[in-house]
């Protein structure tokens, strides 16, 4: 009768499937002792081991489905309110520009810009600008120079010498740094050339406070 070895297997270790051969195997087993009986059970244990830590990882698997799959909805939410957001947001952008134009406003850099429609001398053109929230525009640089030209009028804008003469400032008291006068200005035409306006070709001439022209308007976004 074979003994039950370490591999063991019970179809493997009996000679055949007959009920009397099995009691005699057994008989053999116990007589043998715990420790014949352990070598035995030792497979089995062993099978149980890594039955159990199937299952664990299984659970576990389980687990972190249920414990991830809300939080992936909540991802998925944040991504629909994030696009829903940038809708609106380019919405209210176009209502903003759409307004803004129909009152004669236009946006450059942070600045909103006003040009009007009507025409009134230097003085009375700077106090429309204020009554908007504004004043007549500054030019600060080459770029808003160019924006500025792009309104293609004469325009009255915010540079002025009525305090002393030939000291050019602008509407905040700031002194004139860099200029864009046209082509043999300011000339002071007849002795009373003190505001300045943006000629037709963009850059600018003296003018008489006096005289009426479109102007434009500068204001920051809040
Ligand atoms: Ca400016
Ligand atoms: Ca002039």
């Amino acid at each position: 009768m074979p003994e039950p070895n370490r591999k063991g297997c019970l179809k493997s270790i009996l000679p055949s499937d007959s009920p009397e051969t099995f009691r005699i195997w057994r008989k053999s087993v116990w007589r043998s002792g715990p420790k014949s009986l352990l070598q035995w059970m030792k497979p089995f244990v062993v099978a149980a081991v890594c039955l159990g830590m199937l299952c664990f990882i299984l659970l576990a698997g389980i687990i972190c489905v249920f414990a991830y799959y809300p939080t992936d909805t909540r991802y998925h939410n944040l991504i629909k309110e994030r696009v829903q957001l940038q809708i609106n947001y380019t919405t209210l952008i176009k209502e903003r520009d759409h307004l803004l134009c129909l009152n004669n406003w236009k946006i450059f850099g942070c600045k909103f810009y006003y040009i009007s429609t009507d025409h009134k001398n230097w003085i009375d053109s700077r106090q429309d600008c204020q009554g908007r929230g504004a004043d007549l525009v500054i030019i600060n640089s080459r770029e808003e120079q160019t924006f500025i030209k792009s309104f293609k009028n004469k325009a009255w804008i915010g540079l002025n010498n009525r305090e002393v003469k030939k000291s050019w400032k602008w509407v905040d008291g700031s002194p004139l740094t860099t200029s864009y006068w046209d082509s043999g200005k300011p000339n002071n035409y007849g002795g009373a050339e003190d505001c300045v306006e943006m000629a037709v070709g963009g850059n600018w001439n003296d003018a008489s406070c006096k005289e009426t022209r479109q102007w434009i308007c500068e204001r920051p976004f809040n």
